[in-house]
């Protein structure tokens, strides 16, 4: 495979569009999960990057836009896919943000199945396909990324590309007893089977789409029992192979690590501590950031946040809860409903216990700088990533990555990829457990500096271990190597052990 030339796509161009009231174009860097793990692929990497720009337009862009999105970006091209307001609504709002993100989470009564959003869905696959297909020479490897764009390999199939193509689901792939209720199920299964090589973050995952492989798709053929632990396993269909492995996505460490290391950063850092209302010498800070969505269950950690100062009242004055939420998706219903939800239980929580000196809840709705962010996971003591149900969450590799001084604990979710690599050394909840959420905060504040340095240690040492660059060369090892087995067993965690019974369960 030619290093120098990889062709990313995803739903988002790492940049955001805007028109300015005088008809001016602004262009401003993409946030989000998948944009801040590509960036530094793009600065080493001489690439094409296809995708929509965030910037909706009625008609197919005129030329006169492409100069302006193009020198946003230095070192790799760009190729927009522009998206209309209808397209918008049915194709991201709808078939992708109220069908399959629900879906893959486990949230079926959040989804809406309607046929109109599966045909927008089609449509827009078809035209990122059509895109790719245009600027993709034939030695090119072409990298699809996540749940808006499961059907852009298929398409290209159609289009008889014959370049390796891989896809890498940044989202969680569902039990077969999920994915079995979504009308479109044959449909997304077998256009997942026209890549060559489909990156999940866990091994839970893997397992899952290869339990609904067996049971919708009839012809597939695969060692079940062996792929069950296999980091990288192989799948039979139509006289094609197609490799199916768990890479679990991280964070350039060292950018975090030396950023954390600013002097402006320290200052910041200080700043935030020593003006948080109330705050004394042994104020202890808690820290929640997250995109509004309710995978991410931050009313449910607001709930454990209350039940903690009901129980504990001598803490009372001595910890402030700083929760910052990023705005997102607030078109759909489900989003804006969660954002009163939140803005409820935060004054209910201040309501409750606030004092003339103390705040115990601050709350932030905003996109921050970086600066600003990492000098929040440096001031911080706990920080709380406990969502309902994540496909990895970059969060807790960030706060470890800048938590330079080692006296952080990491309360993380049992049902995030990331526990997957982290449960030894974090302190694992199960955030539906409300009570169980307030004792591990109470532990947390408890815990012996000597075990806090450790866990934080060994959680550092992994993160650095495994990075995004790791991440990257995984997955693209795993598309040409010959030999599967020099890819070492993968991390894994359940709160339970499946025994052997529950294995021939599923892969029946
Ligand atoms: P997301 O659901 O977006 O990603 P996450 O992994 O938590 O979730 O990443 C959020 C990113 O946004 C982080 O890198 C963070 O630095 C950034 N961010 C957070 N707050 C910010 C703020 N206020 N301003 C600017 N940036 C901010 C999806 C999946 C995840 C998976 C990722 C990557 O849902 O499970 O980990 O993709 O695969």
């Amino acid at each position: 495979m030619k290093k120098s030339h990889i062709i990313i796509v995803s739903n988002r161009l790492p940049l955001i569009l805007k028109k300015t009231e005088d008809g001016k174009i602004e262009v401003e860097k993409g946030a989000g999960g998948l944009v801040t793990a590509m960036a530094p692929i793009l600065k080493n990497r001489n690439g094409t990057w296809v995708g929509w720009p965030g910037y909706v337009q009625e008609s197919d862009m005129d030329d006169t836009m492409l100069p302006e999105i193009q020198k946003a970006v230095s070192g790799y091209s760009v190729k927009p896919v522009m998206l209309n307001s209808d397209e918008l609504k049915k194709f991201y709002e709808g078939f992708s943000n109220s069908i399959i993100w629900p879906l893959f989470h486990g949230f079926i009564g959040k989804c809406l199945f309607l046929p109109e959003y599966w045909a927008s869905y089609q449509a827009v696959n078809k035209k990122f396909a059509l895109t790719v297909y245009q600027n993709a020479d034939d030695p090119d490897f072409i990298w699809v990324h996540d749940y808006q764009l499961i059907l852009v390999g298929a398409q290209l199939q159609k289009f008889h590309k014959r370049t390796p193509i891989g896809f890498f689901l940044h989202i969680p792939f569902p039990p077969i007893d999920t994915f079995i209720r979504c009308p479109w199920r044959f449909e997304l299964l077998s256009a997942m089977l026209e890549y060559d090589i489909i990156g999940f973050h866990t091994i839970l995952s893997k397992r899952n789409f290869i339990g609904c492989i067996k049971k919708i798709i009839q012809d597939a053929q695969i060692d079940a029992k062996k792929a069950f632990d296999e980091t990288v396993s192989e799948l039979r269909f139509n006289n094609r192979v197609i490799r199916i492995g768990v890479f679990p996505i991280s964070i350039d460490y060292n950018e975090f690590f030396l950023h954390a290391w600013d002097s402006d950063v320290y200052k910041r850092s200080k700043e935030i501590r020593n003006n948080a209302p109330g705050t004394k010498l042994d104020t202890k800070i808690l820290l929640g950031v997250d995109r509004l969505d309710y995978t991410k269950g931050i009313p449910e950690r607001l709930k454990a946040f209350k039940r903690f100062l009901t129980r504990f009242p001598k803490f009372h004055k001595k910890v402030h809860f700083i929760q910052l939420v990023v705005p997102s998706r607030r078109e759909i219903t489900a989003y804006a409903d969660l954002k009163l939800k939140i803005e409820q239980l935060v004054g209910e929580i201040n309501g409750l216990f606030s004092t003339n000196d103390w705040l115990p809840v601050q709350y932030m709705f905003r996109n921050l700088e970086r600066n600003e962010l990492i000098s929040l996971y440096r001031a911080c003591d706990i920080a709380l990533v406990t969502p309902l149900k994540d496909g990895m969450n970059l969060i807790a590799k960030e706060y470890c990555a800048c938590n330079i001084d080692e006296k952080g604990v990491l309360i993380l979710s049992e049902f995030a990829g990331a526990a997957h690599q982290f449960y030894q050394d974090a302190v694992l909840v199960n955030p539906y457990d409300i009570e169980g959420t307030a004792s591990a905060i109470y532990m947390a504040l408890n815990m012996p500096l000597e075990e806090k340095s450790q866990r934080m240690r060994n959680l550092r040492e992994n993160v650095k271990n495994k990075d995004i660059f790791w991440w990257l060369n995984s997955f693209l090892n795993a598309a040409i190597e010959k030999d599967l087995s020099s890819f070492p067993q993968v991390d894994e965690y359940f709160p339970c052990k499946p025994d052997f019974e529950l294995q021939s369960m599923v892969f029946l």
